[in-house]
């Protein structure tokens, strides 16, 4: 399951317990303040898919403790039990590493949402960025180091999937051109995709 080089995926790897025990705080942390936002780019334009960061605020393009572009509320901490379950992932992945994962970036797609190609540069480690994929199956864009075009690989992430990137793939270009309404398991009763990024700021306050 190598997408690439240095990129992991584990299909089904969440237990059905831990996908809704994940669904269930993400409900909470969506609340106000510092809840699920809608982020503006710098064009002007504003991303389709929703978010929400724990331990870190992440806003175009960088990383802060409070809510710099939205209610300016200090951002919610990174639980620890998500930062082992991180460091769990990198594992079953392959990876070790000191670091702790202190941020949790969450995305909220509804039908129409997408991501663009792009690149997570922002933090100031090198540690594997882990996601996590919860409800509706997406279809990923998996790029390359050099261009937001192809060569490219297209696959599904479902409900339960684990992908780590990291070593040459940390920095590719990769994107979600769509969302596959209605698959999410009807236990999440979830109506929409989940994206759980836990990642290693390298930043200190
Ligand atoms: C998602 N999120 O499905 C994706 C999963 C984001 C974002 O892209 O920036 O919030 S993370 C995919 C990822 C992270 C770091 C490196 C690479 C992919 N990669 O090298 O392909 O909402
Ligand atoms: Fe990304």
């Amino acid at each position: 399951t190598e997408l690439g080089p240095g990129a992991v995926h584990i299909p089904d790897w969440l237990t059905p317990a831990e996908q809704l025990r994940l669904v269930e705080a993400c409900r909470q942390w969506a609340k106000p303040p510092a809840g699920l936002r809608l982020v503006r780019t710098p064009g002007g334009g504003t991303m389709t898919a929703r978010q929400f960061g724990l331990g870190w605020h992440w806003f175009p393009y960088g990383y802060a403790r409070s809510v710099v572009d939205g209610d300016g509320a200090p951002v919610k901490p990174m639980p620890p039990w998500l930062a082992d379950l991180g460091r769990s992932a990198a594992e079953a992945a392959g990876y070790g590493g000191e670091e702790a994962y202190d941020i949790a970036l969450v995305n909220f797609y509804d039908a129409d949402a997408r991501m663009g190609m792009h690149r997570d540069s922002d933090e100031k480690s090198g540690a594997p960025v882990v996601s996590l994929s919860l409800g509706d199956t997406c279809v990923f864009r998996f790029g390359n180091p050099q261009t937001r075009t192809k060569p490219y690989t297209d696959i599904e992430l479902r409900s339960g999937d684990l992908v780590v990137f990291g070593g040459p793939s940390r920095l590719s270009y990769h994107g979600v051109p769509r969302v596959l309404p209605g698959t999410a398991p009807p236990a999440l009763d979830l109506t929409g995709r989940l994206n759980i990024t836990l990642r290693v700021s390298g930043l200190r306050d």
